[in-house]
């Protein structure tokens, strides 16, 4: 931890790479992780395969398993934790360059993050899937809440703007690929690494640059991390709010 706080303690101008386990103690499960999504819905859908929760062409025939355990990941009363504030009081110091989330749930905005890309998208807007009508989250929550799969007038489904397997990330996520902002550290915070292209990102970020990894489990990449922490991520946050000068 100590050298993990002279790290921190120096960068001054942090990107962030976060995923699922900065929000699993808030409430909405990881992937991978021992009490993860795709546990969960292997044993009540019987998914041909765990990836299938967020694939198209699955999507298309059957949209429940995706509405049903994804849902609460958007509730309004979910609130961010300890790390997603961390992450936001180093931006109020100004020494954020971007905070870069696989995410979907929105709860760094909810934290106060600006300097904020959610390259995986998030569940504030949607489309129909036919005539791409666009929608707005508090236009089909209702429906999502009451376990009814939202649709446009033209009947077909809508679908939030959650990027699924397969498609394309924002275009913005690839001129940071080629282009990254200006960092001194990279600071990788709860992800496995293993979805790419969004992880080529902070794995290319950390071929170039100081970098530190926190994560409750091992990844397939920590050799090539500076430094890693096997660390929950608020104990991680709790210890860096009470050593970090103002933050
Ligand atoms: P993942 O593959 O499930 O990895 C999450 C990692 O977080 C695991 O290695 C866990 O060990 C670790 N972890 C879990 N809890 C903690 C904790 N409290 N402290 C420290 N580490 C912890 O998920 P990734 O984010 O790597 O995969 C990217 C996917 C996940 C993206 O496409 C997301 O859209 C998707 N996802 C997002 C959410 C969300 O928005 N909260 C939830 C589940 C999945």
């Amino acid at each position: 931890m100590e050298t993990a706080l002279d790290l921190l303690g120096a960068a001054e101008k942090i990107v962030v790479f976060t995923g699922a386990g900065i929000s699993t103690n808030c409430g909405v499960q990881d992937f991978r992780g021992p009490e993860g999504l795709y546990k969960t819905a292997e044993e009540k859908y019987h998914l041909p395969y765990p990836e299938a929760l967020f694939d198209m062409d699955y999507f298309r025939r059957d949209p429940h398993p995706f509405f049903d355990l994804t849902k609460n990941m958007f509730l309004l009363d979910l609130l961010p934790s300890l790390c997603h504030k961390l992450v936001f009081r180093l931006e109020q110091q100004g020494r954020i360059s971007l905070v870069v989330t696989q995410n979907i749930d929105m709860l760094h905005q909810k934290a106060g993050s600006i300097k904020l890309m959610e390259c995986h998208g998030s569940y504030e807007q949607a489309h129909c899937l036919g005539c791409r009508k666009e929608y707005l989250l508090k236009d089909i929550e209702e429906s999502i809440m009451n376990d009814v799969v939202p649709r446009c007038s033209c009947g077909a489904v809508v679908k939030p703007d959650v990027v699924f397997f397969g498609e394309n990330l924002p275009d913005d996520f690839y001129r940071i690929l080629e282009n990254p902002p200006p960092c001194d550290l990279i600071l990788i915070l709860g992800t496995s690494l293993n979805v790419q292209p969004a992880s080529l990102f902070a794995l290319e970020m950390a071929a170039k640059v100081p970098s530190l990894l926190v994560n409750l489990q091992r990844t397939d990449y920590d050799s090539q991390m500076d430094l890693v922490l096997h660390s929950d991520l608020d104990l991680f946050a709790d210890y860096m709010m009470k050593k970090l000068p103002q933050v």
